[in-house]
């Protein structure tokens, strides 16, 4: 893997364990009008409906990501994501790029965009060392696209239906183009829309396998509250609609499976946004990290990460199955295991309290990641949560977002929940160990009572 992969935690899966990133939201303008999308919300190419807390200027951006840089010693990856398009917003993104790069030039720097400018804005990414750049392509028939994007803003004019399409089709080829032409990472992002543009996906991935991609995200369809696809009653794909077209596409190139669809304004380690940035600024009198002391954990990191490569290469040696490269589905006896975990590789989340979980298959040669299932905590405290139809609600949800799962691991589950998870032909375990030797006991396990035993769901 490249240098530059190997801290990133977008890029590298294995890095989304030790490595973790900042967004700074200085971009709240955006040039399209993507149907999902309410332009009070992030954007939802990269990002999930949530009002950032605040945009940010580059001063106040600047001033912010000093106080997480030295505090978070594990932050290796600094990204603009909106909350509209950070290259529609050139002035406010290249000037806290800059700035960023000037004060800590060893820090990975990021951008997210839908690509309709991307190609004016190459050599600014050149000069200031940004080496990863995902740009959001969700088609690549402008017949498909037209029913995605609304409208088009391109040097003072508004473009909609067809030529809409056309015109960004044509920038986001010709921007990610340049991209490879610059030797900068280019991953795709794709909004998987369900009667839309689930069965074209594949060919986004062809186009991405061809236009020399580092990886293809494909991210369920999250419609925001007053969006147009809203009206039109268009709702988010089920887990195993996203598994199978994940699925197929991996068969083109890599696809990414830990995303989480994050804020803009989101700070830490993929799925364990725990702290805000402003939180954690209100911690940095305690500051202590130096950039040598930063430097020197973030090398340690970087070694247990190879050993943690190094093992699994082993395993997979020593089983000689191969099945890492196979398509999810396709191995025999493989079980599917749904994880709640707040992070640090541990199962350490109570079952009502979890807003994801962790979807592995457990195959001949040991756990890989299928994806993360959003979903809404059965339990948050507060007094909407107390309501028996609302939890029921919420219950059956979740329950349906991980009905293709044999088992799930958690740290506590309550009695009801519980007998409603087996009534799905789930089993329920309750363990707090460290996920990876407990997903292969909990796959042993499931093998050993056969498919008779519980509701046979391993393939
Ligand atoms: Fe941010 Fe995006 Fe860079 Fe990552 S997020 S700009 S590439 S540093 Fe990552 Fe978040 Fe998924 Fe994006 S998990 S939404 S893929
Ligand atoms: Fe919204 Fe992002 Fe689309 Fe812009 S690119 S309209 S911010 S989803």
């Amino acid at each position: 893997m490249a240098a530059s992969t190997l801290r990133h935690p977008c890029y590298s899966e294995d890095a989304h364990y030790y490595f973790a990133r900042m967004h700074l939201p200085v971009a709240p303008a955006c040039n399209l009008h993507c149907k999902y999308c309410n332009r009070k919300f992030d954007c939802v190419s990269e990002s999930r409906p949530g009002v950032v807390s605040r945009v940010l200027s580059p001063d106040e951006a600047f001033l912010q990501a000093r106080d997480v840089i030295g505090t978070l010693p594990q932050l290796s990856v600094i990204g603009i994501a909106g909350p509209g398009d950070p290259l529609a917003n050139p002035k406010q993104t290249f000037e806290t790029l800059a700035r960023i790069r000037e004060a800590w030039p060893d820090l990975e720097l990021c951008l997210s965009t839908n690509g309709l400018k991307l190609a004016d804005h190459l050599d600014d990414l050149e000069r200031l060392g940004v080496r990863h750049v995902t740009v959001t392509v969700n088609a690549v028939d402008p017949a498909i696209a037209e029913l995605i994007y609304d409208r088009v803003y391109w040097r003072g004019r508004t473009y909609r239906g067809r030529e809409a399409a056309r015109l960004l089709l044509e920038r986001q080829a010709a921007g990610i183009e340049g991209l490879r032409e610059r030797g900068i990472l280019c991953k795709i992002n794709s909004v998987l829309i369900p009667g839309v543009n689930d069965a074209h996906l594949i060919r986004v991935a062809e186009a991405a396998k061809a236009w020399g991609a580092f990886s293809h995200n494909i991210m369920p369809l999250i419609v925001s509250p007053g969006s147009p696809y809203e009206k039109e009653g268009r709702t988010a794909p089920k887990g195993a609609e996203t598994l199978a077209v994940q699925a197929a596409c991996s068969a083109i190139m890599p696809v990414m499976r830990h995303c989480r669809q994050c804020r803009a304004d989101a700070v830490g380690f993929l799925g364990g946004d725990t702290a805000s940035a402003a939180e954690l600024a209100t911690q940095a009198v305690r500051s202590t990290y130096t950039p040598e002391e930063r430097e020197a954990i973030q090398l340690k990191l970087e070694a247990e990460l190879l050993r943690r490569q190094q093992r699994r290469s082993d395993r997979i040696g020593a089983c000689g199955d191969g099945s890492a490269g196979r398509l999810p589905g396709s191995g025999s006896g493989a079980v599917i295991v749904a994880v709640a975990t707040r992070g640090n590789g541990k199962i350490n989340l109570h079952f009502g309290h979890a807003k994801e979980f962790l979807v592995y298959r457990v195959g001949e040669s040991g756990p890989e990641l299928l994806g993360v299932r959003k979903v809404q905590a059965y339990c948050n405290g507060t007094a909407e949560c107390e309501e028996p139809a609302n939890k029921r609600k919420v219950l059956e949800e979740t329950v349906a977002m991980l009905s293709d799962c044999a088992i799930l691991l958690t740290s506590g589950i309550g009695e009801g929940p519980a007998r409603r998870v087996r009534e799905a032909g789930i089993t329920p375990i309750v363990t707090k160990g460290e996920i990876g030797p407990e997903l292969t006991e909990a796959a042993k396990f499931y093998r050993y009572l056969g498919k008779s035993a519980v509701t046979a769901k391993s393939e």
